[in-house]
């Protein structure tokens, strides 16, 4: 069911998907082995998805860190950026994890947009910036998003928004095909290899990018919570993975799998150059300042 004829209607996944029409294509996977989407430009007629999501009053919270000296690198892009293409039809409720509340920048937001600073903690491993970031998105989903939003959605900072991310990217549980990995063979997968570690695995399904996960808030706490659980399981066995969160998220996810998967037109690097089946890119990596960045 994954090698429908291009045009052919594909009706899976959720119950929003299965209820519209989403075509298949004929240059890529568009339809994973357990049934899922993956959403590619030309599967979808935008004004649909937005049409159904506006008559469900379908809100969405979207979670980015930025701490130390990823504010000002990265912040103010990503957030104008996500004015002008993140969910334009929807409500959104940007919550911004940093240690320096008064240093984020005010910013215009449109009708229904919403921003909550939140205060937290730095650590001095980038690697626990990292991976810390888990265990807040439960949290406040836990305490707030749930009682406001249906869907999260969490994003590293370090990105610009450039095209539709539109309602056609929710669905209960949501991960995107990391944009130098999705046409390279299993084999070459950045998996956590180790077996003390809790991120272990040895074949999946996809190599998923950790820089934009998402879905309903239920399925969000229980990728965050577990994602958390395992990493503080590695800490008291003092093994660390591989990508850290990343691997943790390679890990739940090919245990429980998502229900729509992104194709790399929502986390692309330009650096990759020209590529065929990328017909629309939505979300560019930002540069990396490496020298000014970090200190490794
Ligand atoms: C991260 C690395 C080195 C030095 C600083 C930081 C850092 C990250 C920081 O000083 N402040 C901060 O807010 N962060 C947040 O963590 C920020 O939101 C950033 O986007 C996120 C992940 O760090 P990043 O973007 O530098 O890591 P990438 O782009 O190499 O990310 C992939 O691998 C990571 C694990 O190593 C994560 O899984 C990430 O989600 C992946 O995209
Ligand atoms: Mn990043």
């Amino acid at each position: 069911r994954c090698h429908l004829a291009p045009g052919e209607k594909l009706k899976q996944g959720d119950s929003i998907d299965a209820s519209l029409d989403l075509w298949s294509r004929g240059d890529v996977q568009t339809c994973t082995a357990w049934g899922a989407p993956v959403i590619w430009e030309k599967m979808f007629d935008p004004e649909e998805y937005d049409q159904v999501h506006k008559s469900r009053h379908s809100s969405v919270a979207l979670t980015v860190f930025a701490v130390g000296r990823y504010l000002d690198a990265y912040l103010e892009m990503f957030l104008l950026s996500a004015e002008l293409h993140f969910m334009a039809s929807l409500p959104v409720t940007y919550y911004v994890f940093t240690d320096v509340p008064e240093k984020v920048p005010k910013i215009e937001l449109g009708a229904g947009r919403r921003i909550k600073v939140v205060r937290v903690q730095t650590h001095s491993r980038w690697q626990d910036i990292s991976m810390m970031r888990m265990k807040t998105i439960a949290e406040v989903i836990e305490s707030e998003i749930r009682n406001h939003n249906q869907y999260v959605f969490c994003f590293d900072v370090d990105q610009v928004f450039v095209g539709r991310f539109g309602t056609e990217a929710l669905g209960d549980s949501v991960a995107v095909l990391h944009a130098y990995y999705y046409h390279r063979p299993h084999s070459m997968y950045t998996y956590d290899h180790n077996p003390r570690s809790r991120a272990y695995m040895h074949t999946g399904d996809f190599y998923y990018h950790a820089a934009v996960f998402g879905g309903s808030w239920q399925s969000v706490m229980n990728m965050t919570k577990t994602c958390y659980q395992t990493i503080m399981e590695d800490k008291e066995n003092h093994v660390e993975a591989l990508w850290h969160d990343e691997s943790h998220l390679n890990k739940y996810l090919w245990l429980h799998k998502p229900s729509k998967v992104l194709s790399p037109e929502y986390c692309w690097c330009s650096d990759i150059g020209y590529r065929a089946d990328i017909q629309r890119t939505r979300l560019l990596w930002s540069k990396k300042q490496y020298h000014t960045l970090r200190d490794v």
